[in-house]
């Protein structure tokens, strides 16, 4: 180390391979490389860092605006998945204030088993999330509507907005103002389109980053911190599937609470709910008195979770 160059602390922004971009305290953006092979604090994750992660690095004082990674500062909270190809937890993005996820009605379909999905991710982390109905110029339909009824009733705050045309982000705005969101979703539900419509967003900016590291490509491949007029938003990838970690299957009954008041009428002590014979959650879903959409969301979710746990076993 040469005299006079100090460590610093800063947030990551944005990562790809083993460069990451980091807004040091003071404000300015370091390309920062991680120093031999493992990052301090990280070892074991599938990624070293996420977007929003706090990290300590070494300017470099022959480069200006280069530096070297020495550790991971310690996380808040981190919005995780299990990562089926790597067979890891991977972290998505970390020290959020708020989730966001984002759906759209019509294109791509609304998926409300996927939302449960995210839902229950950020609960596990303890992070507060809300659902966005982006693309409200394309209506919405009963089905819709009952699902969103029943996030509100669970308060889960559910909210409408347009990113594009005649934009309206007001409501998304009031609910993340002063905060770090991460906005997570399927791909093309409008995730950047909102992040750019949001007063005083990063517009081309996120194009930038693009062209430097995306080779030009145009729906999001990395998550990317950005700043705007009322805060941070942590914009992520679109996501194919979502599969939950660090959540038993026994334990996925206490994220579906309207199944409660039936569960004591199982002929069987311990019932899954899944299978077995006399189930009275099964039944009070085929009578529709609870969505059907939801059990349906909770088998699957359970057999997943089973699944892993039997392959974890061996
Ligand atoms: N009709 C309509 N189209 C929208 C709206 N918001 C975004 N779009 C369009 O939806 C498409 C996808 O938007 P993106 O912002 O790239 O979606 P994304 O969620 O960031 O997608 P990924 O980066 O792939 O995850 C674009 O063509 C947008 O113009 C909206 O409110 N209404
Ligand atoms: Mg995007
Ligand atoms: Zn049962």
């Amino acid at each position: 180390m040469k005299p006079g160059i100090a460590a610093q602390t800063g947030a990551v922004l944005y990562g790809v391979n083993n460069i990451f971009l980091v807004r040091s305290d003071r404000g300015a953006v370091f390309e920062c490389r991680i120093k031999g092979k493992i990052l301090k604090n990280s070892q074991g994750d599938y990624n070293p860092l996420a977007a929003g992660d706090g990290v300590s690095f070494l300017p470099d004082a022959g480069h200006p605006g280069k530096g070297v990674l020495l550790s991971r500062g310690e996380r808040k909270n981190a919005l995780l998945r299990w990562n089926k190809k790597g067979r890891a937890v991977q972290a998505i993005a970390a020290n959020v204030d708020v989730l966001v996820c984002v759906a759209s009605p019509v294109s791509p379909p609304f998926r409300p088993r996927f939302l449960d999905r995210l839902l229950i991710a950020a609960r596990l982390s303890g992070i507060s999330a809300l659902v966005c109905l982006n693309k409200s110029d394309q209506g919405t339909t009963p089905m819709i509507e009952e699902r969103l009824a029943g996030y509100g009733e669970r308060n889960i705050p559910v909210l409408r907005s347009r990113a594009a045309g005649n934009a309206d982000t007001a409501d998304l705005e009031k609910a993340i103002w002063g905060k770090r969101a991460v906005f997570a979703g399927q791909s093309g539900v409008g995730k950047t389109s909102l992040l750019n419509a949001l007063s005083g967003g990063p517009g081309r900016k996120t194009g930038e980053l693009s062209e430097k590291y995306n080779r030009g490509r145009h729906t999001t491949v990395l998550a990317c911190l950005e700043t705007w007029e009322g805060g941070e938003i942590i914009d992520t990838p679109g996501l194919r599937e979502f599969d939950i970690c660090g959540l038993a299957a026994r334990d996925l009954r206490f994220f579906f609470p309207e199944f409660e008041e039936f569960a004591s009428g199982c002929r069987l002590g311990g019932c899954t709910h899944t299978h077995e014979p006399g189930c009275a959650v099964r039944e009070a879903a085929e009578n529709r008195e609870i969505l059907f959409d939801r059990y349906e969301s909770y088998c699957r979710i359970y057999e997943d979770l089973v699944r892993r746990e039997e392959r974890e076993a061996y």
